[in-house]
């Protein structure tokens, strides 16, 4: 996420760092670097204008604050011009005074709004409400099958329509009733999409909207298709009016010029961000930390609350009076390696932390997510007490671990040992 603008960013305030004190000369060739990092990121031209813009006006004006170094003053005017551009606060979701809070998920087709819709219902349910999802994607059986498989999958109820139930109306007003009658106090309404605008696509989702009267329109966009997905979201807008926008495959995407633009060309605040094919891999969207990413300053605040929400504070202390007295087992290292799991892919986390120093060098680093499974499933196949002990793992206990857990023998040979010796290693 943001890594290229990132990197060209922090070249050009690297060059600043050589200067003495800001001048019109060398603000002028850094704000021409500024304004060619941004359109190879695929910043929408008129949000770069705009903000280059901003950012020589202040420059000009600062001049006086000769406190800080050339590059420092760069940089916290760019800081500062970058939040207000990305909308200076967190967008909460908006909910009803009186349940169901209906949410029409809307998008072109492939964007990801199945996924979002999940995902979004995973975020709720652990964020104090109630979700219930529906389909009302008549065109494509596939479609709501798919929904069906999400909601077994993360554990939220969907409603299933009836026979009779034919157009997408008949089912978003059935499943409003359902939810009420369960309880559910918000309704997801998971739309068809198209691949690309059409009127009947519209007109379908203008009559939800009447019928419905949702309290938030998401649009969900692929950050992937960089300036068609502002463009395609600012449709939208015109002609249904959303109310907000989830970003889908942040993941993939080191530009990030979609998520910069969105809110400037909208006019409507970018929400979430989609940052991996899991359900848990859904981030709301801060303009503040998204700034502190995109100027190389990481984000440690989004790092500590996931951690915060994947691991158990009690077990984390346990494990260390663990490490201290020497007890630390491969049952021990098998519950760590899956609390790390819980944090979502490596790579991702990596990309929240600040890029100084050795975590510098950390970045873009190809973590294998595969080793940390085998290892866990190796350690699986052990008994209580060969995870207690590794000693007593000979060879037929070893033929029988490999096989328990899909790997050979050598693996297994080759793993627990050098997990024996990282866990000697890191109680020294
Ligand atoms: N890497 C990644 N893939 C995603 C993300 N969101 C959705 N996808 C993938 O995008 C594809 C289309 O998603 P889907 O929800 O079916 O799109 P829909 O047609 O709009 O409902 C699927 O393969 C999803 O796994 C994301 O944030 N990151
Ligand atoms: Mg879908």
């Amino acid at each position: 996420m943001f890594d290229n603008l990132s990197d060209k960013l922090q070249r050009v305030f690297k060059n600043l760092r050589g200067e003495g004190k800001l001048s019109a000369e060398n603000m002028e060739s850094a704000l021409r670097e500024i304004r060619m990092a941004l359109l190879e990121a695929d910043v929408n031209f008129k949000v770069v204008k705009q903000l280059i813009e901003n950012i020589k006006q202040k420059a000009v004006g600062e001049e006086v604050l000769n406190a800080l170094s050339p590059s420092q003053q760069v940089i916290k005017i760019v800081h500062e011009e970058l939040i207000k551009i990305l909308g200076s606060h967190e967008s909460k979701l908006r909910f009803a005074n009186e349940p169901p809070s209906v949410f029409l998920i809307v998008g072109l087709q492939g964007s990801g709004k199945t996924t979002s819709t999940g995902k979004l219902a995973r975020w709720l349910s652990r964020n104090g409400h109630s979700p219930m999802m529906v389909s009302v994607d008549v065109y494509r059986p596939a479609a709501r099958e798919q929904l069906r498989v999400v909601a077994r999958e993360i554990g939220q109820p969907i409603y299933e329509g009836a026979p009779e139930e034919k157009t997408p109306l008949d089912l978003a007003r059935s499943a409003r009733r359902e939810s009420v009658n369960r309880g559910r106090d918000v309704l997801l309404v998971d739309t068809a999409g198209r691949l690309h605008i059409d009127d009947d696509l519209m007109v379908e989702l203008q009559q939800l909207k009447e019928q419905l009267n949702p309290v938030e329109i998401l649009f969900v966009a692929d950050a992937m298709t960089g300036q068609d997905a502002v463009k395609s979201a600012d449709e939208f807008h015109k002609r249904l009016g959303i109310t907000g926008v989830i970003l889908t495959k942040m993941d993939g995407d080191a530009r990030g010029g979609g998520a910069i633009s969105i809110r400037h060309v909208t006019g409507q605040p970018l929400k979430f961000v989609g940052v991996g094919e899991k359900f848990d891999a859904l981030e709301p969207f801060h303009p503040d930390r998204a700034a502190n990413r995109i100027l190389g300053m990481g984000d440690i605040l989004s790092f500590i609350e996931k951690a915060e929400e994947a691991i158990d504070k009690k077990q984390a202390v346990e494990m260390q009076r663990k490490l201290i007295e020497n007890d630390f087992t491969l049952e021990d290292f098998r519950n760590q390696l899956k609390q790390i799991r819980k944090l979502g892919p490596l790579e991702s986390l990596l990309g929240m932390m600040p890029k100084v120093g050795i975590l510098k060098e950390l970045q873009g680093v190809k973590v294998d997510e595969n080793e940390i499974n085998r290892v866990v499933a190796i350690i699986d196949s052990m008994t209580y007490r060969e995870r207690d002990n590794h000693m007593i793992i000979n060879g037929s206990r070893r033929r029988r671990i490999a096989q328990g857990s899909g790997t050979s023998v050598q693996e297994v040979n080759r793993r627990p040992s050098r997990v024996a010796s990282w866990a000697r290693s890191s109680v020294r």
